[in-house]
């Protein structure tokens, strides 16, 4: 087959997000766009007999997307590609497929939880051996190979179609068609006690899961209708669809509204949950409850040794910066290391590698193990489950009970959606440079003890990420984290992380934004976040 060698232009050389390349539809079906993005990729990367695994969530566009990319890499010498069926595969189904297989890396198409559609979204992931995404090395790399390209190698031919299971030729390079689902349920079985989940389903247990029309669908059918017994019905929105149906595949109690007003209404099963665009977030709910990601990640690791994964117990939990720090306590009551990274599951990648951290969690809807390397969601899903069916109680009684023992972090996250950029950048340029001014400060009944421009070193390889948000420390444990989103497509969003914890023998009954409202009220003034954003309020509170 003819390999053609097209000039192009370097593109904007933007620096990967928290999470791959994300930009407009428009502008990776821009010609040339993907092509040049995806040599730079392979540039930085050495492909020469690369085994490689590809999948998306199922996205407007990732059908073209992968037809042009199958060329670009038979075109760079990649030896085999493995692919979901009809380019299908979850992000953590992808990672454990290239772990599964030994393979050098993978690509994942995908823009998480961001809308998809025509005028929506779309995105571009390197995952490396390991199975998680790129750390700031490579995606450094990839930036410099965009910033001074100047051609991208294509076959001339059109790429198969990826419908068929099995292996096609295309050039030098095999393309191997797998089933997206079965080696995932297979690892889930391997991971929890299946028959204990099935036994209490079979009892009075009723469950909903709603997949988002989004990639876990056809996982979560398998695996809690199929495999668990759930009836039919149990697993909603199960079928993805190329826009997610119009909505925002982002489980949490805004775009999830529909599960979330069930579950607090009162005809609720007694276990929700709901998942993302590319299946690696997560959101639980019990009848009558909803658990912060951070609570979740807390009462995981205080029972994960009920599951049969980890009944070995886990060596270390690690979080992000602006999740609540109630997995720190469940760590030091466990003996165990706490760990604080910057926002973003790369991250984790060398602490889970090095045996470091078993459990990990984010605040937005991100948890996950050493079983892979990215977040996972039906995993966090099973986690749930498998210790319901062990404990038999019902999640709230389970996350009153974590509350009493250890006390409670009230919680919330405050976005700031779609802000001018140059408005975001003063907000956080003038608070740096307040920065040492702020400590001994009062308002709202709030002082501040410690302000800090989070910085992270690798305890296993001592790289240094500089500038990865503010942390604000109050007297008496209330924290407030401010951070510029890295992967949204318009303007900016400023994050705010709220938490305030309540010590066990005090009242944990409070609504969260009331438990909070100091804390609200002094990081507003203390940041002038009217003053820059020109907002009232935030747009989304979570
Ligand atoms: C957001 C979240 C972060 C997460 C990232 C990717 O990033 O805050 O915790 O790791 O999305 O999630 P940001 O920079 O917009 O705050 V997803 O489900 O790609 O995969
Ligand atoms: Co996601």
């Amino acid at each position: 087959m003819t390999i053609q060698t097209i000039p192009t232009a370097p593109i904007d050389g933007q620096k990967p997000g928290t999470s791959g390349l994300r930009k407009k539809v428009s502008v990776f079906a821009t010609p040339g766009y993907l092509e040049t993005y995806t040599q730079a990729i392979f540039d930085a990367v050495s492909p020469e007999g690369a085994v490689l695994v590809m999948g998306g969530d199922g996205r407007y566009f990732n059908r073209e997307a992968m037809a042009t990319i199958l060329r670009i890499a038979a075109a760079n010498g990649v030896a085999r590609v493995i692919v979901g069926q009809n380019g299908i595969l979850s992000t953590p189904a992808a990672s454990h497929l290239i772990r599964k297989r030994k393979a050098n890396g993978g690509l994942i198409l995908s823009a998480s939880h961001n809308p998809g559609g025509p005028s929506g979204d779309f995105g571009l992931k390197y995952n490396i051996a390991n199975g998680g995404p790129a750390p700031e090395a490579v995606t450094d790399a990839i930036v410099a190979c965009a910033d001074r390209i100047d051609r991208y190698k294509i076959i001339a031919a059109d790429a198969p179609a990826l419908s068929n299971l099995g292996e096609v030729r295309f050039g030098d390079m095999v393309i191997e068609v797998v089933d997206p689902v079965s080696d995932y349920a297979t690892l889930m079985e391997e991971l929890f006690d299946f028959d204990a989940i099935r036994q209490m389903i079979a009892g009075a247990f009723t469950l909903r899961f709603d997949a988002m029309h989004a990639v876990t669908g056809p996982y979560a059918t398998e695996i809690f209708q199929q495999r668990l017994g759930a009836p039919s019905g149990s697993v909603i929105n199960a079928i993805p669809s190329e826009d997610f149906g119009g909505g925002h595949p982002d489980p949490n109690p805004v775009w999830a509204k529909p599960l979330y007003d069930l579950m607090l209404g009162s005809d609720a099963p007694d276990f929700g949950a709901a998942s993302d665009g590319d299946g690696d977030r997560n959101m639980i709910l019990g009848r009558g409850i909803y658990v912060t990601p951070s609570d979740s990640l807390a009462i995981l690791a205080a029972n994960a040794h009920l599951v049969p994964g980890y009944q070995i117990g886990i060596a270390g939990v690690a979080r992000s910066m602006p999740t609540s720090t109630a997995s720190d306590r469940v760590a030091d009551h466990l003996g165990v290391e706490a760990f604080q990274t910057p926002t973003g599951w790369k991250f984790f990648g060398n602490l889970l590698d090095a045996g470091r951290a078993t459990l990990c969690g984010e605040e937005s809807a991100g948890t996950g193990s050493d079983h892979v390397r990215e977040k996972d969601g039906l995993w966090a899903v099973l986690m749930w489950l498998n210790i319901l069916a062990v404990r038999k109680v019902s999640v709230a009684t389970l996350v009153k009970e974590h509350w009493a023992t250890f006390g409670r972090d009230y919680y919330s996250r405050h976005d700031y959606e779609g802000i001018a950029g140059d408005a975001a950048a003063e907000l956080m340029d003038a608070l740096k440079d307040n920065l040492s001014s702020l400590p001994g400060k009062s308002t709202h009944g709030m002082t501040v003890n410690a302000a800090e421009d989070f910085s992270y070193t690798d305890p296993i390889d001592g790289s240094v990420s500089t500038g990865q948000g503010i942390i604000l420390t109050f007297e008496g444990g209330a924290r407030a984290m401010l951070r510029l989103s890295g992967t949204g497509t318009e303007g900016a969003t400023l994050r705010v992380y709220l938490e305030q914890y309540a010590p066990p023998d005090t009242s944990h009954d409070l609504d969260a934004q009331t438990a909070l409202s100091n804390v609200i009220k002094a990081t507003s003034e203390l940041v002038q976040i009217e003053h820059f954003t020109k907002r009232k309020a935030p747009d989304v509170i979570t």
